[in-house]
């Protein structure tokens, strides 16, 4: 399997869930912060230009959800203990995560993308940062009704990296603390195969920025 990536992209989340389930892949790297995304060859495989892609054995999988989730269906990380609602619940935050949250960051951090003109730009940047508050308190409200303590699934996976990004990027900084999904950060981190994965992101990512 390959899985295209950017480091500290939403990619990692799908990283970590190849890794936790022990399914071979491969990583190739794909640059969105330099472009790569939105060029040939790339857009060959992904014609939205988005990372994460995965090839599975020649199935091309596109977004992070139905990455995760296929990781989860081969791995133990779909928690077959939880009954199908729960399971259903676990989706339904996932796609807060990334309906919600991530296109709130998109348009922080590509507002251009969104409207003609800087002052317009800058004007969608504004109105992102109060949703994407919004966004991470629903996130964090739902992390906050589940049961901690069972085994890592993939929505933790997830999670963890929007906790990272929090941290890691500007505009996290004025964030609204969000500790249930710091603690979920914290078990990945406390988790050594995982722990590796992400310094390993964080390292490229420094190192890209250069
Ligand atoms: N809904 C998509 C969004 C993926 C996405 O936005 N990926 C970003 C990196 S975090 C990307 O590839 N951006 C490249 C670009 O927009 O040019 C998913 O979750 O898979």
């Amino acid at each position: 399997m390959r899985l295209y990536h950017s480091p500290m992209s939403i990619a990692l989340a799908c990283r970590l869930a190849l890794t936790a389930a022990d399914i071979d892949h491969e990583v190739v790297i794909v640059n969105s912060l330099s472009g790569e995304t939105k060029r040939e060859p790339f857009l060959s495989i992904n014609p939205l230009g988005e990372v994460p892609t995965l090839d599975a054995d020649g199935t091309i999988i596109t977004q992070t959800v139905a990455i995760l989730s296929f990781a989860a269906d081969h791995g133990n990380h779909g928690r077959t203990d939880l009954s199908p609602a729960e399971r259903a619940k676990e989706l339904s935050t996932m796609i807060v995560a990334a309906v919600e949250v991530q296109s709130c960051w998109k348009m922080i951090n590509r507002p251009n993308r969104y409207a003609p003109g800087d002052a317009a730009a800058a004007e969608v940047g504004a109105q992102a940062r109060i949703r994407l508050d919004a966004a991470y308190a629903e996130l964090e409200r739902r992390i906050g009704l589940r049961d901690i303590g069972g085994p890592l699934t993939v929505l933790d996976y997830y999670v963890g990296v929007l906790a990272l990004w929090k941290i890691m990027a500007p505009a996290g900084k004025d964030l609204s603390p969000t500790p249930q999904l710091d603690a979920v950060k914290d078990r990945l981190m406390n988790t050594p195969k995982l722990r590796q994965v992400i310094d390993e992101d964080i390292a490229s990512y420094t190192a890209m920025m250069g």
